[in-house]
């Protein structure tokens, strides 16, 4: 009797646990393509187009290695359309010893997939994901008896464990982070390298076809898509990464500029997540451009602690936050979603940019999505889930582990500090000093209310009023406070009622858009 291992489509790894000691003799590897993970949320077209490429690709990968895959495509008529109806049909036709799998990356998947062992007949085991540096239980062990969670501590600590730009017991450089060195405004006519192109070979152009068929009345478009689907492809993005954008990747990291696109960031993050390329990996070769010569140590820093930082740490924030950090909503934000987050139609060119970037490419960049899409959403206090929606739909890189933690506990201060220290709130004297976007639009980011002043400049004094009594005992706030305390009442309530204009005129997404989550799989060829 074999041994049957489902593979999910952010899963496409050789190393992947569940692989590991299995004879490829008595095994059968399950992969599934089902439109409940394309429709639960509706998914952008591009995003949908790489995990089916992708997918596709590992599975001839793995069948060149020897394995035996048993691969249920979207047009199998049978196709029940879910991970657990697909798993009890497979179940069915190889009546497994056991079934084993490694835990997914979402909550609602992982609660699906404790019910498998009820319907299918033989034991299910679950195994951790090895692809992260920390654990699940690992990551709960540090976070107990913390009140807050703070990112740069359990930074450290994967500095130690992996030994990354250590010397002994010391950080490489004497200090464990650059990132005073690091984010510069942008000098007139910054321009990043061209990325890789990677032409759709003929998996891809099938797989472009039934995306377009099948939920051409998603969000985003197919026409730019150049996503790496394989490992090899992955590789060699992260090479050009590693060679032409790392050496300058600290320095613009913050830095927007209209119509470019990726400027000096990986663009790597949807090989990454969906298992293409090992992030551990990518950061010793980080690493090795340092000792190289090749790149600077804070712009190799950064990286590194974007990778083992970051990432790690907000995949240990979600699953010990989870279920709780979908609903969350310290702040009580209630305001619908505005119909230009689907759009792009704004006179805020700044918000036109991001969400143009993010139809086009299914792309936008960290300060992008903080601190133009997040700051908005933040200020103007739209309903937290309501925007994780959002991020979990457009971007190719999004599942709900890293969207969630990032969306609902960075951009939104949903849950309450636990993430962040404080809100990562900013008028628009921030966008202007980190971006080219404010030369460009209809308002005036030096007026600060009225009609042709930049709407951030007075939401996010109303931002900070209406939220007085949940934010003014922070301390990394007192200093907004004390300014906002000692302005004339006659100045606040210009502000407030300033920003109750601009929010009183705000259009909520309309038509199909507002029905993005679908809790019930829906067939593809009804219009939204
Ligand atoms: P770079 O800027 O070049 O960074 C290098 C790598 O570091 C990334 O590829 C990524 O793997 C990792 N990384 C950096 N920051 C983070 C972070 N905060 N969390 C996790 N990994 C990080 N990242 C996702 O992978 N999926 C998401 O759905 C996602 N949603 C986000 C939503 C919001 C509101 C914010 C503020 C951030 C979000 N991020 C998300 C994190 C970050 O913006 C993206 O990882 C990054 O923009 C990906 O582009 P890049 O590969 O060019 O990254
Ligand atoms: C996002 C996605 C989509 C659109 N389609 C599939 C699919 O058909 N089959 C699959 O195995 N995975 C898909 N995924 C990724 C899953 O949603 C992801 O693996 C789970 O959410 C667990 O993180
Ligand atoms: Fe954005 Fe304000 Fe600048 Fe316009 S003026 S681009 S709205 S920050």
């Amino acid at each position: 009797m074999t041994v049957l291992v489902p593979i999910l489509g952010d899963q496409l790894s050789l190393r992947l646990a569940s692989l590991q000691g299995c004879d490829p003799a008595d095994t059968v590897v399950l992969m599934m393509e089902v439109a409940e993970e394309a429709t639960h949320v509706r998914h952008h077209q591009a995003k949908i187009a790489l995990i089916l490429s992708a997918m596709r690709h590992f599975a001839a990968e793995l069948r060149e290695g020897g394995w035996r895959v048993d691969y249920v495509s979207l047009t199998d008529p049978d196709n029940s359309g879910s991970f657990t109806g697909e798993v009890i049909r497979a179940a069915q036709r190889h009546a497994p010893r056991l079934i084993r799998v490694v835990e997914p990356g979402d909550w609602r998947v992982e609660q699906a997939m404790l019910d498998w062992q009820t319907f299918v007949g033989c034991p299910v085991e679950i195994l951790p994901d090895s692809r992260f540096l920390c654990s699940r239980d690992e990551f709960a062990g540090w976070a107990a008896g913390r009140k807050e969670l703070r990112m740069e501590f359990f930074y450290r600590e994967m500095r130690r464990r992996t030994g990354i730009l250590m010397e002994g017991k010391e950080p490489i450089g004497g200090k464990w982070n650059y990132d005073a060195e690091n984010r510069s405004g942008p000098p007139p006519g910054l321009k990043g390298p061209p990325l890789p192109r990677f032409a759709p070979d003929a998996i891809t152009r099938e797989v472009l076809d039934l995306v377009a068929e099948r939920f051409g009345q998603h969000f985003g478009s197919l026409d730019r898509f150049n996503w790496p689907v394989t490992a090899a492809e992955a590789e060699a993005a992260a090479e050009a990464f590693l060679r032409q954008r790392l050496p300058t990747f600290g320095q613009w990291q913050d830095a927007m500029v209209v119509g470019q696109d990726f400027l000096f960031h990986a663009v790597l993050s949807p090989a990454i997540n969906l298992g293409l390329l090992d992030p551990v990996d990518l950061s010793r070769r980080a690493e090795a451009e340092y000792h190289a010569g090749r790149a600077p140590l804070a712009a190799v820093e950064g990286f590194i602690r974007q990778l083992i930082g970051w990432r790690e740490y907000i995949r240990g924030v979600y699953w010990l936050e989870m279920p709780g950090l979908a609903e969350a909503n310290f702040l009580a934000a209630e305001r619908p979603l505005p119909d230009f987050y689907w759009t792009g139609e704004t006179s805020m060119a700044c918000l036109a940019d991001c969400v143009r970037t993010t139809r086009d490419n299914a792309y936008a960049h960290h300060i992008q999505r903080l601190m133009v899409l997040g700051n908005f959403a933040l200020l103007a206090g739209i309903r937290p889930q309501e925007v994780a929606d959002w991020f979990l739909v457009v971007y190719a890189d999004a599942f709900d582990w890293v969207e969630l933690p990032n969306v609902a506990g960075m951009a939104l201060f949903a849950d309450g500090g636990r993430l962040a220290s404080k809100p990562y709130a900013a008028s628009g004297a921030y966008i202007d000093r980190m971006s080219d976007y404010c030369g460009t639009c209809k308002y005036d980011v030096k007026v600060k209310t009225g009609p042709r002043a930049c709407p951030f400049n007075a939401l996010y004094w109303h931002f900070l009023a209406r939220n007085e009594g949940k934010l003014a005992r922070n301390p990394r706030l007192a200093n907004p406070y004390a300014t906002w305390r000692r302005m004339t009442e006659a100045k606040r309530n210009e502000y407030l009622a300033s920003a109750d204009a601009f929010l009183q005129q705000l259009q909520p997404a309309s038509g199909g858009w507002a029905h993005a989550h679908k809790t019930t799989p829906d067939r593809e060829d009804s219009p939204c």
